[in-house]
This record gives structure tokens, C-alpha cells and sequence, in this order.
């Protein structure tokens, strides 16, 4: 593989795995295709040689920029998404352009190309499971984590979009012979996360004056990695994964949301007690995510390497406090926007 698409290659994970790319694999060159929404951002790309990356910048559903590209590539590995849970409680339609016409668009090229294909997704595809205190194996038991093999069972329109470009996927595969695998990945935390999203909101919060907002009883509980071991992990099955299969990517890092706040609370030297419980998600909010990642372990012999939470916490704060010109000016407006549904 010498030339790779990257979608979604200017967001928070995208732009992770061109750097890790870049600076480990100097044979490839990466062209990021990148409509740059609001969750793009060019910055996320700085610092990276012009002689081994492209940043085009156009939308995924876009069949003729497509094509254009794939006509000249080796493989794509599909990030481009919209990606935040509560923006598809309040209008879907981006979802449902961007997650599900975007991705027939690209299966379409690289068919036409014969083109490798990554598929990036998430465990929010599987639903949700109980909390460990409710399980009989108390959350390590068959059955007591998502697996391959778990069915299906979307609860938002974010999430059911993403469901819906995975069998998008699978059925390319099956009918088109096309080589294509999926990956379906944890909660991410590290640098470069938009201030939209639960952990960089509270950091910043608390940076800005402004008391941490936990939704709820805080109970929920997300699987945590590091989103450098996101990208050594979607490196590993893009170069050794087998042809349609499916791998989970986690790195056994479940906490519950009220233990995160107070956690971001004590690592920034403030009163534990310091945050507000503020309106729940709206709908269902999923209760609780556990990826069992051993088929990406035993058969691939990927590890993760970032599995200490508060030391990586701990750099993620250091990197928002140091990179404030990164989110301030965006602060206002996203807050804004939580108000207006009591958040
Ligand atoms: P993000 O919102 O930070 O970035 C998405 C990127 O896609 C942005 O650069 C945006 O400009 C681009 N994009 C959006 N619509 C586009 C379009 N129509 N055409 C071209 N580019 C477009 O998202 P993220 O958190 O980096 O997530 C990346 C991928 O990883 C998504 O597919 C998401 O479903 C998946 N994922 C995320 C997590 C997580 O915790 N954030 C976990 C598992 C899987
Ligand atoms: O201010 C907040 N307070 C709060 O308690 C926010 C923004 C969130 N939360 C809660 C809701 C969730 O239980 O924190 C948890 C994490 O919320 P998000 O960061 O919005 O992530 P989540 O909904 O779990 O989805 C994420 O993981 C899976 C990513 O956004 C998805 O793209 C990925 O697929």
C-alpha cells in the first residue's frame, strides 16, 4: 500500500492516524479527503511534510471528487463522520447524508477501483449493556461485553447511521468481492477531541470558570482508550486484518462518567464535589459500553500501549491547558448550544 485515503483525516481520530502513518510509515503518502465541518480543522494537520501528504478538501458524498481521487489510490480508510451523539438528537439529516450516502459513495469508487477499504465505526452500533453490578459474571461473563458477534441494536441516529454504513460495508463485500474490513472502537480520549465531546467539554470547563456538567446520575459507563492506540490499531488490521471481518478495538478501560468528572476535577486541582448534574441525554442514553477486543489480540497481535486512564488524562489536560488558542474561541458558542437544552 502506497498511496491511502484518509476521510475525515482533519477530525480528532483522522488526524491522529495520518500522523501516526506519516511518522512510521515514510513509503506511504496520505491524500486526507476532509469537507472540514465544524469538527475539521487544518491545524489537526500541522507540522506534517507536503511531500508526503495532500489535504483535499471536499465533501465524502461528492462522487466526482471521489472518483478523481480513488482513480489514484491504493485503499481508503473511512473516518469522515458526523460524530456526536446529542447534534443527531437535534437535527439527524447530516447524519444520515454524511454516515450513510458518504459511505455508498466511497464503496462505489473503490469497487470501480478495486480499492482496499477500511471502515471506521464504533461499539454504539451493538447498543448497550447492563451495568457490571447487574451481571451475574459481573461484567467479564460470556456475553457481558460486546463481541463480533453481538447483534446489532442502534439506539440513536447517530449510532443507527453508523449501523447502517456497516452493512453498507458488508455488502459490498459480499456482493462485490471487494476487500474491505471494519473496525468497531471504544470511547476515545487525547488531544485534539472537540470541546463538544464529554471529556475535552469538562477541562475546558473547568479552564474557562466554568462548572464541569455530568448528565444525569453520571452512572453511564464508557470504555476509554487512547486514541494513539485507536490508530496502531486500525494500522494493524488495515495491513493484517482478513477479508471481511469485523474487529472490536478497546483497550479495557471502563469507568463511569461521575468517576471521570471527579477524576478531570482532581488532576486540575479542584474540590471533587465542583460540577453540576444537569438535564440526562435525551431518548436513551446508553447505559454501559465493554468491548472485548481478544479476536483483535489473538489473531492480529495488536496490544495497546497508553493503559494507565490518569496518566493519559493527565496529558490530555496538560495539552488543553497548553492549547488554549486550539478551542477558546470556540468555547462560547458550544456552551451556548448545551443551554439550550438545559446541558
Ligand atoms: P470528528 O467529528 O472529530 O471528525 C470527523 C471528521 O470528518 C471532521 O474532520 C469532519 O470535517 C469530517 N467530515 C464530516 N462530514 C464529512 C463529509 N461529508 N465529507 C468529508 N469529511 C467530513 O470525529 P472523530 O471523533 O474523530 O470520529 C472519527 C470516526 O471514528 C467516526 O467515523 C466515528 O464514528 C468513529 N468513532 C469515534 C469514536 C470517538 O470516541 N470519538 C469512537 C469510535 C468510533
Ligand atoms: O457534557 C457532557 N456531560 C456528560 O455527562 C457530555 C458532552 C457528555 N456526558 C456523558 C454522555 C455519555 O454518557 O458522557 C458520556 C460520553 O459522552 P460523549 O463524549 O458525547 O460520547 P458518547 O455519546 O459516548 O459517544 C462517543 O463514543 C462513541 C463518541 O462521541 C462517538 O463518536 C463514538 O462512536
Amino acid at each position: 500500500m502506497k498511496h491511502i485515503i484518509v476521510t475525515g483525516g482533519a477530525g480528532f481520530i483522522g488526524s491522529n492516524f495520518v500522523h501516526y502513518v506519516v511518522n512510521n510509515h515514510p513509503d506511504v503518502f496520505v491524500t486526507v479527503l476532509d469537507k472540514l465541518t465544524y469538527a475539521g480543522n487544518k491545524a489537526n494537520l500541522d507540522g506534517l511534510p507536503t511531500d508526503r501528504f495532500e489535504l483535499v478538501v471536499a465533501d465524502i458524498c461528492d462522487a466526482e471528487v471521489v472518483d478523481k481521487l480513488a482513480a489514484k489510490a491504493d485503499a481508503i480508510v473511512h473516518y469522515a463522520a458526523e460524530s456526536h451523539n446529542d447534534n443527531s438528537l437535534t437535527d439527524p439529516s447530516p447524519f444520515v447524508f454524511t454516515n450513510l450516502i458518504g459511505t455508498y459513495t466511497l464503496l462505489e469508487a473503490a469497487r470501480k477501483y478495486g480499492l482496499r477499504f477500511h471502515h471506521i465505526s464504533t461499539d454504539e452500533v451493538y447498543g448497550d449493556l447492563p451495568l457490571r453490578e447487574d451481571l451475574p459474571g459481573h461484567g467479564d461473563g460470556p456475553g457481558e461485553k460486546f463481541t463480533p458477534e453481538t447483534p446489532y441494536n442502534p439506539s440513536s441516529p447517530y449510532s443507527s447511521t453508523k449501523a447502517g454504513s456497516d452493512l453498507l460495508v458488508k455488502a459490498w463485500e459480499k456482493s462485490f468481492d471487494l476487500y474491505t474490513t471494519i473496525s468497531n472502537c471504544s470511547n476515545n480520549y487525547g488531544p485534539y477531541q472537540h470541546i463538544e465531546k464529554f471529556i475535552p467539554r469538562q477541562i475546558t470547563n473547568v479552564l474557562a470558570g466554568i462548572q464541569p456538567k455530568l448528565y444525569g446520575a453520571g452512572l453511564n459507563v464508557r470504555d476509554w482508550i487512547h486514541t494513539n492506540d485507536h490508530s496502531s490499531a486500525v494500522w494493524t488490521i488495515l495491513t493484517k486484518g482478513a477479508k471481511g471481518e469485523t474487529y472490536l478495538i478497546g483497550a479495557d478501560g471502563e469507568e463511569d462518567n461521575k468517576t471521570v468528572v471527579e477524576l478531570i476535577l482532581e488532576l486540575m486541582g479542584k474540590d471533587k464535589a465542583d460540577y453540576l448534574h444537569v438535564n440526562d441525554r435525551s431518548g436513551h442514553h446508553d447505559l454501559r459500553y465493554a468491548i472485548d477486543a481478544s479476536k483483535l489480540r489473538d489473531d492480529l497481535g495488536w496490544t495497546p500501549e497508553f493503559t494507565d486512564f490518569r496518566t493519559g488524562l493527565a496529558d490530555t489536560i496538560k495539552w488543553y491547558t497548553e492549547n488554549e488558542n486550539w478551542w477558546k474561541a470556540e468555547k462560547d458558542a458550544v456552551e451556548a448550544n448545551y443551554a439550550k437544552s438545559g446541558q
